[in-house]
């Protein structure tokens, strides 16, 4: 387990080059830090810049113009919410009286609020030029004063405030900076004014010892986690089928471009070909297999192995068939070991027309394309779109939005539906404390931050 007495830091613009890239710093010593990278244009130590200010100055190593911002710690937060200026040195007012405890058993239960693994000091973003050079100087340099570059999943969740909420929606906002379309982008977008709330809602049901409702709750976002887990993760999307059938064309045809060799040859495609898009708006990969058959060659009976697992494994497995030869009863044996989702009647530009009325007797819903003249492909996508989300949640409805996020709910609710009803006060409140544990994953972060 690493142990983060000191600061962390992070890229938290997503990969490749944007118009700005922002790098976080947190921890006690970030304050120090900047002071000997960075060159303020009005001359203040950083623990003496107000927080929400921007500091316009000079990065030292590189000599670029660029401008940090002081965000508010969740200590500073607090003290904001009070009408203190946390940069400020304040009076110190007497300590509150000390109210009596009242006993266990009655005591309402707290959520834990400060645990022994946040970290409570400076916390600044650094605002660079968006090319990849810019911020890996920057990197470089904050890691020889010796700060720790964290992921930036990890280090959102480590600096969030913790409560269930707010750690609901930094993962919401990391996973909104990662989405890859604008569909899916949307409905993220969306839930961040949905999903924290809902969190903190089930957090309070809990604390209160209301289990019912708060498992109700957890079971109605816990519907929708598949769904969810494909807005941040690509569905995976298998074509396979015997050898010359047309799959790296169609492949190619969805995707625009040449991405699979295409050749008359049978057993062209020996790897798996993997491209990335978007189909009906959500983020998809298509995979290209090798065709099945038995084979001698050792190369090719890898690659169909290999054909084999991705099958086993895709979200929605489309076995292709070339209509423009006859049915055999192999194609049969071929539909019932593959079983799969979506059945393509490809070249149907040479296929002649009894062929096809043979191939619908026995594949009724069987999608005709022809991958030479782009016919039916248009269907194929759009069916590919369909299958990949029958059922769309009511846009008002909390989802989880990784499999993370849907691990803990479910770890959660295990917990209260195993709490025995009738069970004592002190046991309530345990399983409760555990509950909500469980949904901030402070226990499996892995990762203890201490001042
Ligand atoms: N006329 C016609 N030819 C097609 C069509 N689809 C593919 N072809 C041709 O059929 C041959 C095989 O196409 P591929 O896309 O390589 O087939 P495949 O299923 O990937 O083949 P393997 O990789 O060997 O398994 C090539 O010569 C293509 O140009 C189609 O719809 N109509
Ligand atoms: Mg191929």
């Amino acid at each position: 387990m690493v142990n983060h007495s000191k600061t962390i830091c992070s890229l938290l613009t997503p990969r490749g080059r944007g118009a700005v890239a922002v790098i976080a710093l947190h921890g006690s010593t970030a304050n120090n830090v900047l002071d000997s990278c960075f060159t303020p244009a009005n001359g203040k130590p950083f623990a003496t810049q107000s927080h929400r200010k921007i500091v316009y100055g000079i990065w030292n190593s590189t000599g670029e113009d660029l401008i940090v911002f002081r965000r508010p710690s969740q200590s500073s937060k607090l003290a904001m919410r009070e009408g203190k200026d946390p940069a400020k040195p304040q009076t110190t007012s007497p300590p509150a009286r000390q109210e009596p405890r009242p006993p266990d058993d009655s005591r309402r239960l707290e959520a834990p609020q400060t645990p022994a693994n946040k970290i409570e000091s400076f916390c600044f973003e650094v605002h660079c030029h968006g090319g990849t050079m810019a911020s890996k100087s920057i990197l470089e340099d904050l890691s020889s004063a010796g700060i720790e570059r964290l992921p930036p999943l990890q280090f959102i969740q480590l600096t969030a405030a913790d409560s269930i909420g707010e750690i609901w929606k930094s993962e919401l906002l990391f996973a909104l900076s990662q989405a890859s379309t604008k569909r899916t982008a949307e409905i993220l977008l969306c839930q961040l004014s949905i999903g924290p709330v809902a969190m903190d809602s089930i957090a309070a049901e809990i604390e209160g010892n209301h289990f019912e409702s708060a498992l109700q709750q957890i079971q109605k976002i816990q519907q929708w986690a598949e769904f969810g887990i494909q807005l941040t993760q690509p569905r995976i999307v298998v074509f396979c089928g015997q050898p010359n059938v047309g799959k790296s064309s169609l492949v190619n045809s969805i995707v625009g471009f040449q991405r699979a060799i295409v050749n008359e040859v049978a057993g062209t495609t020996r790897d798996v070909v993997s491209q990335s898009t978007a189909i009906a708006g959500w983020p998809v990969e298509l995979r290209d297999t090798a065709g099945l058959r038995e084979s001698e060659n050792i190369i090719e009976a890898i690659g169909i192995q290999k054909a084999r697992t991705e099958i086993a494994a895709a979200d929605l497995k489309i076995c292709v068939f070339d209509a423009s030869r006859s049915w055999d009863e192999s194609d049969g044996g071929l539909i019932d070991s593959i079983n799969p989702d979506l059945v393509v009647l490809n070249k149907s530009d040479l296929a002649n027309q009894s062929d096809v009325q043979d191939w619908f007797g026995r594949i009724p819903d069987a999608i005709v394309t022809s991958a030479e003249s782009g016919k039916g492909v248009d269907v194929l996508i759009q069916q590919i779109g369909t299958r990949l989300t029958p059922n769309l949640p009511d846009p008002q409805q909390a989802i989880p939005i990784s499999a993370d996020q849907a691990a803990r709910l479910e770890e959660s609710a295990t917990i209260l539906s195993a709490s025995p009803t009738n069970g004592s006060q002190s046991e309530r409140n345990a399983a409760a404390a555990e509950a909500l544990e469980r949904l901030l994953k402070r226990k499996h972060r892995g990762t203890e931050i201490t001042e």
